[in-house]
C-alpha cells in the first residue's frame, strides 16, 4: 500500500508532469494550430469546420421540404463529401480548394431516411434521396427509447418484482440486428437495464428486454425469462483510482511514473491536418463513423527524395460482435458497432499522459448534433512517437576481429491513436507508422464484458451438459462467449493508383528421385488475382501465401514490381453459418481478406445503412460481382478477428487483449531504407540508471 507521502509525492510530480507536457506541446515545431473554432480548411479532405456544419445546418433549415411549417429532420451525420480522387491527387498546396460539398443523413419519423448532397458556397441540395434503410441511432433516438421503456407499466411490473424503481436502473439502447419481417419497416431498439452502480455492466437485470418502436416511442413487446435469477450485488467492482488507492493492495512496489526522453523535443510536425514525420506525410482527420482516417501516406525515398505514395485512404470500417447466447434475451446481441453506433462519435476525450504519453498531439473532432449545430468533442485523436526499447535492425561480426563491430540502432515509430466507448467495450485504435516504410494497425480492446445473470454459484452446481455459453466469472455472473471482427478500408495506391494483387503461395515441392538428399522444400508459386474472386482469402496456417499489393508498371533496377505486402497476425474466423442472419449482415467476415476495383461509394464493410439492415449491400455483396481487378485502382480490405473465452481476470474491468497486421514494403525500396539511421550516443540522452542492490 502506497503511504500518504509518496501519494502526494505522486501528486506533486503527476503536476510536474503535465506542466512539462504544455510547454513540450508548445516547443511542437508545428505551426500553432488556431483554436479548433476558427479553423478553416486548407486541404481537399480537411473534416468539415465548425462554421462549415453551421452553414449547411442554415441551408438545411431553408430548404423547402425541411423548412418550416414543415417539420426539420434528425440529423444522423453531417461529414465531408471528398472531392474525386482524381481532383484531391492534383491538388498543390497553394491552389484553391476544391467544392467542399456534405453529405448529410437525416431522418423524419415514421420511416423517411433521407441522403442529402449539399453544395457549401453555393447554399445548394444538389442530391436529395430517400432510399430504404436506417441511418444509426442519435442520442434522441436512444434515450426516447429508454423513457418509453421505463414509462411502461408491465416493463415496471418486471422491475418491481425485482424490488427495483425506474430511479435504482441504468438502461442500455441495443440494437436488435435483423431477423425476419418484425425487424423490417419501423425502427427498433431493445431495452435491457442494469442495478444502478458505478459499474453497473456487472449487475445485469438478466432476462427483461423491451422491444421499443423509436418513432412511435411505444412498447411493443416486453419478455422476462428471468425472474429468479439474483442481480449481483456488484461489490468491489469500482474500478476507479479514487476507490482503488485507499484499499490494501498489491505485494509489489508501484512503478516510478514513466516516460520517454526526447531532449529536443519530438521529431514531428503538424500543419492544419498534415503530420510529418520520418520520411512520412499523411493527412489525419476525425471521423462520426470511422473514428479516425489516415489518407495520402506517402514517403519520402531516402536515396533519390522522390515522394512515394503508399496508402490514398484507410480505416475501420465496419465491425462485428456477435454473442454466442441463443436465448431470448441474448441472440440478438450480433452488434455492426460503426453503423449502428458510430465509432468516432462514441469517442471520449483520451485521458492525457495515460491514454497517450507526455510529447502527444492531441486533435479534436467537430460534429453535428441531432439538431444539426456543430459541437467540439476535444482530443479525439492523439499523435506521439513511441519508444519501448526495441531495435530496427543490428548486428555484431564475430568472424571479423578487426575493425570490432557492434552496430545497432534503436526503434522509434509514430502513432495515431483513438479510442472508442461504444457502451461496455472500448476499442483503442492504432496506426503506426515506422522508419523502415511499415505501418502497423493495432487493435487493442479492453471495458467491460458483456455478462450474464445466473443462479450458479460455483460450477459444481451446473448439470453435466449444459452450456453455460461462457465462463462463470464470480457468482451469478457468466461472460458470454463472442468475436469481435475489425473490417479495415484499405485503399493502397503503391507509386500511384493502378495497382495488382500479388498472392505469393508456398506449397511443400517433392524433390525427384536422385535429385537430392532432402525429399522436400518450400517452393513459392506467384499468381496474379484476375478477378475479385481471386483475391477471396480464407487464411490457413498450412496452405499459407504472402499478398502483396503491387505497382506493375514500377519495376526495380532488378525486375520486382514495387509493393507493400499485408501481414496478417494473430486473428479469428467466424464460425457462424454463412445463412444465420447475423453473418450475413457481417458477411466481410467470410474471408479476411477481400480486393475490390475503387468505387468511391463502397466504403462501408457492412453497408452505408447497417442499422437493422439484412446484410444485401456490403463487402461480400460487391466483391461477388467478380469485377477485373488486374492493373486497377483497387482497395484491399482486411477483417481482424478476436474470438474472446471470458476469464476471471476479465473482471471487472478487462486489461487490453491486442492484435494487429502490418502493411510492409516489399521490393518498393532499392535496399534497406534506414541504413544511415543514427545510433545514439551517451551525450544525446541523459543518463539513468536502476536501483541496484547487491
Ligand atoms: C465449488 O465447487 C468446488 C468443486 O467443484 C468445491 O471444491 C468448492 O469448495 C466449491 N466452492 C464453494 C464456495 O462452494
Ligand atoms: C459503385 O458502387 C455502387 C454501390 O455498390 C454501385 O451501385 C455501382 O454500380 C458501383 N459502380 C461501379 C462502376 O462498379
Ligand atoms: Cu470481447
Amino acid at each position: 500500500m502506497a503511504s500518504p507521502r509518496l501519494l502526494l509525492l505522486l501528486a506533486a510530480v503527476l503536476l510536474l508532469l503535465s506542466f512539462i507536457s504544455l510547454n513540450s506541446r508548445s516547443s511542437l515545431r508545428s505551426l500553432n494550430p488556431p483554436p479548433i473554432l476558427s479553423r478553416s480548411p486548407s486541404h481537399p479532405l480537411d473534416p468539415l469546420s465548425f462554421d462549415e456544419i453551421s452553414a449547411i445546418r442554415s441551408i438545411l433549415a431553408s430548404y423547402r421540404p425541411f423548412a418550416a411549417p414543415n417539420p426539420f429532420p434528425a440529423i444522423h451525420s453531417v461529414s465531408l463529401d471528398e472531392p474525386p480522387k482524381s481532383v484531391v491527387l492534383r491538388w498543390r498546396p497553394g491552389d484553391h480548394l476544391p467544392a467542399r460539398r456534405a453529405t448529410v443523413t437525416a431522418y423524419s419519423p415514421p420511416g423517411h431516411t433521407h441522403v442529402l448532397s449539399i453544395d457549401i458556397a453555393s447554399a445548394r441540395v444538389l442530391h436529395h434521396s430517400t432510399p430504404s434503410g436506417f441511418p444509426r441511432l442519435t442520442t434522441d433516438d436512444m434515450n426516447r427509447a429508454i423513457i418509453a421503456a421505463l414509462a411502461d407499466t408491465s416493463f415496471l411490473r418486471s422491475l418491481d418484482s425485482r424490488g427495483l424503481s425506474p430511479s435504482d436502473v441504468v438502461c442500455g439502447p441495443l440494437a436488435p440486428g435483423w431477423y425476419g419481417p418484425e425487424e423490417e419497416n419501423h425502427r427498433l431498439v431493445k431495452v435491457q437495464c442494469f442495478a444502478t452502480a458505478l459499474n453497473f455492466y456487472l449487475r445485469p437485470i438478466e432476462g427483461l428486454t423491451a422491444l421499443v418502436d423509436v418513432d412511435a416511442a411505444r412498447v411493443i413487446r416486453i419478455s422476462d425469462s428471468g425472474p429468479g435469477i439474483p442481480i449481483s450485488p456488484g461489490e468491489d467492482t469500482d474500478y476507479r483510482y479514487s476507490t482503488q488507492r485507499n484499499k490494501p493492495s498489491a505485494f509489489s512496489n508501484p512503478i516510478n511514473p514513466v516516460s520517454f526522453e526526447q531532449p529536443a523535443g519530438p521529431s514531428f510536425d503538424v500543419n492544419g491536418h498534415v503530420i510529418s514525420w520520418a520520411g512520412w506525410e499523411f493527412h489525419l482527420k476525425p471521423d462520426a463513423r470511422a473514428g479516425s482516417v489516415v489518407s495520402l501516406a506517402r514517403m519520402r525515398d531516402p536515396e533519390t527524395g522522390e515522394w512515394r505514395s503508399v496508402m490514398y485512404k484507410g480505416f475501420a470500417s465496419e465491425l462485428f460482435v456477435p454473442y454466442m447466447d441463443t436465448s431470448e434475451g441474448w441472440y440478438f446481441k450480433t452488434y455492426l458497432d460503426s453503423g449502428e453506433y458510430g465509432f468516432g462519435i462514441s469517442s471520449m476525450p483520451l485521458v492525457r499522459l495515460n491514454d497517450c504519453p507526455r510529447g502527444a498531439y492531441y486533435m479534436d473532432a467537430v460534429f453535428a448534433g441531432t439538431d444539426g449545430r456543430p459541437f467540439v468533442r476535444p482530443d479525439l485523436l492523439c499523435v506521439f512517437e513511441k519508444y519501448e526499447g526495441d531495435v530496427v535492425w543490428r548486428h555484431a561480426e564475430t568472424l571479423l576481429t578487426e575493425p570490432n563491430i557492434r552496430e545497432a540502432r534503436p526503434k522509434v515509430t509514430l502513432v495515431v491513436r483513438t479510442a472508442a466507448s461504444v457502451g461496455n467495450y472500448d476499442y483503442i485504435i492504432d496506426w503506426e507508422f515506422q522508419t523502415d516504410g511499415l505501418i502497423r494497425v493495432k487493435v487493442s480492446l479492453s471495458g467491460m464484458l458483456l455478462v450474464k445473470g445466473t443462479t450458479y454459484q460455483n460450477l459444481s452446481q451446473v448439470p453435466e451438459g449444459e452450456d453455460l455459453h461462457g465462463t462463470l466469472l464470480t457468482d451469478n455472473l457468466i461472460g458470454v462467449v463472442h468475436d469481435h471482427f475489425l473490417s479495415f478500408y484499405l485503399d493502397m495506391d503503391i507509386d500511384g493508383p493502378d495497382n495488382s494483387f500479388a498472392k505469393l503461395h508456398m506449397i511443400k515441392q517433392e524433390t525427384s528421385p536422385g535429385e537430392s538428399p532432402r525429399k522436400s522444400y518450400m517452393k513459392v508459386i506467384r499468381s496474379i488475382a484476375k478477378t475479385e474472386k481471386d483475391a477471396q482469402v480464407k487464411l490457413s496456417l498450412y496452405d499459407p501465401s504472402e499478398f502483396h499489393i503491387i505497382n506493375p508498371s514500377r519495376i526495380s533496377g532488378v525486375g520486382n514490381p514495387s509493393g507493400y505486402k499485408l501481414v496478417p497476425a494473430a486473428t479469428a474466423a467466424s464460425l457462424l453459418d454463412l445463412d444465420d442472419p447475423p453473418q450475413r449482415r457481417g458477411a466481410f467476415t467470410n474471408n479476411q481478406i477481400w480486393v475490390t476495383p475503387y468505387n468511391q461509394s463502397e466504403e462501408w464493410a457492412g453497408g452505408f445503412f447497417v442499422y437493422q439492415g439484412r446484410g444485401d449491400d456490403n463487402l461480400a455483396t460487391w466483391s461477388d460481382r467478380d469485377r477485373a481487378i488486374e492493373n486497377k485502382d483497387i482497395v484491399l480490405w482486411y477483417t481482424l478477428g478476436f474470438h474472446h473465452i471470458p476469464c476471471q481476470e476479465d473482471y471487472p474491468i478487462m486489461p487490453v487483449v491486442s492484435s494487429s497486421f502490418d502493411l510492409k514494403p516489399v521490393n518498393f525500396f532499392r535496399r534497406n531504407p534506414i541504413l544511415r539511421a543514427v545510433p545514439y550516443t551517451e551525450n544525446d540522452l541523459p543518463v539513468s540508471s536502476a536501483r541496484t542492490s547487491v
